[in-house]
């Protein structure tokens, strides 16, 4: 047979093929860039009437003895393409090749931005608008003696009204202040009439923490001494106030009170800002919102401080930021401005 050199070049022809096929095979695998490519490379290799399919058909044309080694060079060749194409398909499938995963339609990162809690914001406005009217911002020392924040303030310590300004004592007579009062006492020593001051703060009481009242709260107070004035300047400033404050010509009222430290003493009432009037659960259906407590200094404050009750009259004021803002926004939980979320406090700025 002269077969024999002829199958001899078939065998090189086919085992060349082989490694041809392999080589091309690899690369193309290698380079697919999805698993749909990889499906369609299995087909051109692999499939029923792949390359190599055709490559195998041509066994035929050799003898008995050279078909084994062949075919076991084929089936490596299948073996090695059909393992990278498993491989990268099992990529595709984890996603580790997929590419930058990026969803470029989300929106994008902001920054963190800080803002001013809306309780400082009430008390900054309510500043600004004392500051128009005259009065100056000061602020004074949390930690007072009982002397400033009770007995200069016609308040001794065993008068039923220190039973409402119960406070953590610190040390013997020394207490976390229950007002902003103090710091007035301490202006009137310093300074000589007229004075106008208004004095945000922070103030603490034996409260317990629930949806009404907190053991520490922000408290304005404001005090106007002079020679000559009297309520009727009380209420056009505090009417001028409102009508800044809330807007246009919201109606106010003012209601008879007690306080230890002025004389008369009054309440200070507007319009409920949540229905109007016409009564709601905010204003406990009276149409009116208590947004201050008030009066006409007491003679005593005056002398015990080192102001002439002779001489000097004057008016003085205190209100709660906190409860203000929660009037103007309608939240019925004071803890809401004190728990520090995000999702809450965001909203104010
Ligand atoms: C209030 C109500 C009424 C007040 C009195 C004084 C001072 F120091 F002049 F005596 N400062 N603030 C005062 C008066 C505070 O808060 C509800």
């Amino acid at each position: 047979m002269t077969s024999v050199d002829a199958n001899v070049s078939v065998v090189d022809e086919l085992v060349g093929q082989l490694a041809e096929l392999r080589r091309e095979g690899e690369a193309a695998v290698g380079g697919a860039s999805s698993a749909q490519e990889l499906e369609s490379l299995r087909v051109e290799y692999l499939g029923r009437k792949g390359r190599l399919t055709s490559i195998l058909r041509r066994l035929g044309e050799l003898g008995p003895g050279e078909r084994p080694a062949v075919g076991a060079e084929a089936n490596r060749v299948k073996d090695a393409l059909s393992a990278l194409l498993d491989e990268r398909a099992a990529g595709f499938a984890a996603g580790a090749d997929a590419g930058p995963r990026v969803d470029l339609t989300l929106p994008g990162r902001h920054r963190w931005k800080g803002g001013v809690h809306p309780v400082t914001q009430v008390v900054d406005e309510i500043c600004e608008i004392f500051r128009d009217l005259g009065f100056t911002r000061v602020g004074g020392p949390e930690v007072e003696t009982t002397e400033y924040n009770f007995t200069k303030l016609n308040t001794p310590l065993d008068h039923p009204a220190a039973d409402m300004h119960d406070t953590f004592y610190l040390a013997d007579g020394i207490v976390l202040r229950t007002h902003t009062s103090p710091v007035q006492a301490r202006v009137m020593e310093a300074f000589k009439p007229p004075i106008r001051v208004v004095v945000p703060g922070t103030v603490y009481r034996r409260d317990p923490f629930d949806a009404s009242h907190a053991p520490g709260f922000e408290q304005l107070e404001g005090l106007a001494v002079d020679e000559g004035i009297t309520f009727a300047d009380f209420k056009a400033t505090i009417t001028a106030f409102v009508h800044r404050f809330f807007g246009g010509a919201v109606p106010v009222r003012f209601r008879p009170s007690f306080f230890p430290f002025t004389e008369p003493s009054a309440e200070v009432d507007v319009r409920c800002q949540i229905c109007g009037g016409s009564g709601c659960p905010a204003c406990k259906h009276t149409g009116w919102m208590e947004i201050m407590g008030s009066g006409m200094v007491h003679p005593n404050v005056f002398t015990a401080c080192g102001y002439d009750p002779e001489r000097y009259t004057g008016y003085a004021f205190g209100m709660g930021p906190g409860r203000i803002a929660m009037q103007r926004y309608g939240v019925t939980d004071i803890r809401m401005w004190y728990e520090d979320d995000m999702r809450f406090l965001g909203q104010f700025t």
